[in-house]
């Protein structure tokens, strides 16, 4: 079982999403994560075991090599189409609470702002890391972000701004997260932002790649 699990974990790093697809070529007609996790369940590993030993062990091994520059994001995209692919077999689990997340997490890109991939790759890589991920996707009013923490209790909320103008939308969507939840952990994210607007705006942390995202949302929960 052991076998079967790194197993996992390496097509999830080396991007191998099932027997069908590709990529990578040495990997060929090979079985990829899609089939993998399903041969896992069937033989009995828990969904627990396959989400730690397999997913999160692979994610865990991109993230770091996409922080230290030795992995690319094209890369990071196949990557994050395995995880998916083996997420599916994972999602009954999770509905029926046999999987409980390290938290949640409410995520969306801000007002104005219609950049999506960067924030889907953290929806991934915080999947991948064992936490609940509610994607608000694009354009994301203050009022849907209040409305998405009413909702789902969440332990933090994620903000992604790409563009210099939309950036600026954080900052009051922050105010008012934090007038009506004083305890909200708020995490900001996306090429212009910094760790000095994260402290001007009053949100929590500053995340420049998903991997330190992950990695302050688990020191948070622990
Ligand atoms: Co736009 N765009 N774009 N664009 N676009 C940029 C951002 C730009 C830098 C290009 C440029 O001029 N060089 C520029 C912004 C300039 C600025 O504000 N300083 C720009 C512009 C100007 C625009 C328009 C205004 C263009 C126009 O219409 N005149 C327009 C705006 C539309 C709008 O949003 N209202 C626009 C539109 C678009 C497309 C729709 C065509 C498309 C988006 C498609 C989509 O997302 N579905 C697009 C794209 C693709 C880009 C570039 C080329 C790539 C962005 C991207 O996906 N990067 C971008 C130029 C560039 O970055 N080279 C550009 C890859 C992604 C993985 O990285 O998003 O940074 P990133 O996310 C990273 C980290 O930042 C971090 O983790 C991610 C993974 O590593 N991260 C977080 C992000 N969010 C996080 C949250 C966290 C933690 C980490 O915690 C919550």
């Amino acid at each position: 079982m052991q076998e079967l699990l790194s197993q996992i974990a390496h097509c999830v790093e080396i991007g191998k999403i099932n027997v069908q697809s590709p990529y990578p070529p040495q990997l060929k007609g090979q079985p990829g994560t899609d089939e993998l996790t399903k041969q896992a369940l069937e033989s009995g590993a828990t969904p627990d075991d396959v989400l730690n030993q397999g997913l999160i062990a692979g994610m865990s091994v991109v993230g770091k090599k996409f922080r230290d520059g030795s992995m690319f994001l094209p890369e990071v995209l196949m990557s994050a189409k395995a995880m998916t692919a083996a997420m599916k077999h994972l999602e009954p689990f999770f509905n029926s609470g046999a999987i409980v997340p390290k938290g949640t997490v409410v995520l969306g890109t801000v007002k104005g702002d219609l950049h999506d991939i960067g924030k889907k790759i953290v929806s991934l890589f915080l999947q991948g890391g064992g936490w609940k991920v509610v994607d608000l996707g694009v354009d994301v009013s203050t009022e849907r972000f209040l409305q998405a923490v009413e909702t789902h209790k969440p332990n933090a909320v994620g903000m992604s701004a790409l563009l210099t103008t939309t950036m600026l939308n954080m900052e009051q969507t922050a105010k008012d997260i934090r007038a009506k939840y004083p305890a909200m952990r708020i995490i900001i994210g996306g090429a212009p932002v910094s760790r000095e607007f994260a402290a001007k705006i009053g949100a929590d942390h500053y995340a420049p790649d998903p991997q330190r995202g992950l990695e302050y949302l688990n020191s948070i929960a622990s």
